[in-house]
Parts: structure tokens; C-alpha cells; sequence
């Protein structure tokens, strides 16, 4: 399996929020702003990512990403409120350093690890990946992390490791949602160990350049781009190598609407509504124009059904949800 990666001229190293937002106005034939990494560093934008490998998946997907205010402020992570504005409002109480997280169960390598270690375990890769929230909005966003694999090889799971399983902060001081009952706290998600060894899962530490804000799961979350965005567990505390296929929050809660797989698939419907379209957060927004903004339609495996299609291969998906 190989992902489409394309060193990007040394100049460049991660796409800045300035870049993508320069795009635009280059397009409308202004001057872009030219940011080498170091005068991006200098910025005092990267305080602990400066780093970040100069590799972009860029051609996972063509589409624009979403702007840095939105992915920053239509946000879901219920430990700071059901709202999409609640946890940017929120999460600034979240304390992130310091910050461990434990790894435990069947591996030979168990321990606790510092998010100082965890952040130079492997070099930093921009991957741009769409989110598709289950609720049927979607989002494409440049994140900055490496693979979840690269952690995982470190552990060294024995052959009873079956499921990774993620598990989440759930501090009622830091996390005024935790107190509501919406979720048994702590969030927690899992994936197969196959899964979890796809290079595409990313463990990932920022967004647009920056480490990442609070509210997008700060200091160190999951991205799975071609599941439903719940599978991606934000400030994650723990990961744990199980035998059982491991019970997730959502499951928990609804276990007839949200499955262990969670796999983005137009044809397989929620029950209380349909998975075949999605709204592309940004597009059209605004009064009048987003009503009539044109839904996408939604993509098998959220357009990257080439590369994790045959970790599905014989599997009935309207079965394993
Ligand atoms: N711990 C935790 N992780 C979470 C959630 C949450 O409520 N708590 N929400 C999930 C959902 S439903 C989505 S769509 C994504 C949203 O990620 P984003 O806010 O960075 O776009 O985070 C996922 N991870
Ligand atoms: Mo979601």
C-alpha cells in the first residue's frame, strides 16, 4: 500500500493557513504571501511544530479545504457541550501539558509516554483528509501528524492484540460537559488492529500548521478519514491493545444507529436519515446562499475506498455498520 505522497519543495514544508488563504487572493491576481518555514517558525505560529515534514498526501484529495475560522469553530466534542460553538468557546479550559499518555494491554512494550516523546516518535506529515461527520456535513482539513502505526510498531502488540482501543480525557474540571449525561465518560472508540495499522489513520498533533487548538482535540487526537468523525477520538489519554472487538461511547448510546465500523457509506443509511449527501461546511454560507447550496454527494468510504476498500473485502456492510 502506498499513499500518494509528494515532497514539497523545501521552501514550503507545511501549507500555513496564510498559503491557502493567499490562494484566493492570488486567484483574484494579488501578490500571495510567501512564508518559508522558518519565517513561519519566527511567526511564532509553530511553537512546537516548526518541524513538520515537508510531505503532503495533498492528492488525497483535490478539494478546497475548509477555512481555519470553521474548522475552529463548528466543532463537535461533547466533554465542552452539545453545540458546535460550545467547545470553542469552552475548551480553553483544557490543560495540555502536562500531558501523558498510557499504553496498555496485550503488547511488549507498555508504559506511559509524554506528549514531548509522542510529538518526536516519527516525523510530522501535512495530510489535507475530508471529515464526514455522521450528521451529514463534511469538512477537508490539513492536519499535521504522522501514522498511528508508526506508535503502534513502538509498542509491539503480541498476537492477542485484536482492537486498539482509544480512550479519551474525561476530567469534569477541565470538561463542563462531562458533568451532562449526554455520553458514558470517558469517550471511548476502537478500531480493528488493521485498521489502526493503515497508514491513512493519523495520529495527529495540529491542523493549518499550528499545534492543534483545544477544541479539535488538543494535544493529540485520532484522524480516520474514511469513517464518520465520532471514530476519531479527540485528547486522547489512553490506548489499550484488546483481544474483544472493544464497545464504543456511540455504540453504547445507540447501538442500532452507530456501529463498530462507522464506515462512510452513501448506501447505507442512518435510520433516521439518509447517508447519501453531505454539506460541505463553508460552502454557500451565508443567509440566502446556503439554502441554496448544492449538497455533495457522498463518497464510498469518504472518497478513499482505493486505499482501505480491501481491509473490507467480503465483509457485508449493511451488517457491520
Ligand atoms: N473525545 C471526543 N472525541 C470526539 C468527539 C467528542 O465529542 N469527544 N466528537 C467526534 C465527532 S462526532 C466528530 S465529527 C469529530 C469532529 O472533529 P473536529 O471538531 O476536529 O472537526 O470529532 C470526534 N471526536
Ligand atoms: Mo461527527
Amino acid at each position: 500500500m502506498h499513499l500518494i505522497q509528494r515532497p514539497l519543495d523545501p521552501e514550503s514544508a507545511v501549507t500555513p493557513r496564510e498559503v491557502y488563504e493567499s490562494r484566493r487572493r492570488l486567484l483574484a491576481g494579488a501578490a500571495a504571501l510567501a512564508l518559508t518555514p522558518a519565517a513561519f517558525a519566527q511567526s511564532g505560529k509553530l511553537p512546537k511544530l516548526a518541524g513538520a515534514k515537508s510531505m503532503v498526501a495533498g492528492a488525497l484529495t483535490m478539494d478546497k479545504p475548509t477555512s481555519y475560522a470553521d474548522v475552529t469553530s463548528y466543532n463537535n466534542f461533547y466533554e465542552f457541550g452539545t453545540d458546535k460553538a460550545d467547545p470553542a468557546e469552552h475548551a480553553h479550559t483544557l490543560r495540555t501539558r502536562p500531558w501523558t499518555v498510557s499504553i496498555e494491554g496485550e503488547c511488549n512494550k507498555p508504559g506511559v509516554m509524554d506528549i514531548e516523546a509522542l510529538l518526536k516518535l516519527a516525523p510530522m506529515e501535512e495530510r489535507i483528509y475530508r471529515l464526514r461527520c455522521v450528521e451529514g456535513w463534511s469538512m477537508v482539513v490539513p492536519w499535521i501528524g504522522y501514522s498511528l502505526a508508526e506508535l503502534i510498531r513502538k509498542a509491539e502488540p503480541n498476537s492477542r492484540a485484536k482492537f486498539v482501543e482509544f480512550t479519551s480525557l474525561a476530567d469534569p474540571r477541565q470538561m463542563p460537559g462531562v458533568r451532562s449525561g449526554v455520553l458514558d465518560w470517558p469517550y471511548v472508540e476502537g478500531l480493528r488492529m488493521d485498521e489502526a495499522m493503515h497508514p491513512l489513520a493519523l495520529l495527529t498533533f495540529g491542523l493549518y500548521g499550528e499545534v492543534l487548538p483545544n477544541q479539535n482535540g488538543a494535544p493529540i487526537r485520532l484522524t480516520v478519514p474514511w469513517k464518520y468523525g465520532f471514530k476519531s477520538a479527540k485528547s486522547i489519554v489512553k490506548i489499550r491493545f484488546v483481544e474483544r472487538q472493544p464497545t464504543s461511547s456511540w455504540t453504547k448510546a445507540a447501538q442500532q444507529e452507530y456501529g463498530f465500523y462507522s464506515n462512510v457509506n452513501p448506501s447505507v443509511d442512518h435510520p433516521r436519515w439518509s447517508q447519501a449527501s453531505e454539506r460541505r461546511i463553508g460552502e454557500g454560507s451565508g443567509g440566502l446562499a446556503s439554502l441554496f447550496a448544492k449538497r455533495r454527494p457522498t463518497l464510498m468510504f469518504n472518497g478513499y475506498e482505493a486505499q482501505v476498500g480491501q481491509l473490507y473485502a467480503g465483509m457485508d456492510l449493511k451488517k457491520n455498520y
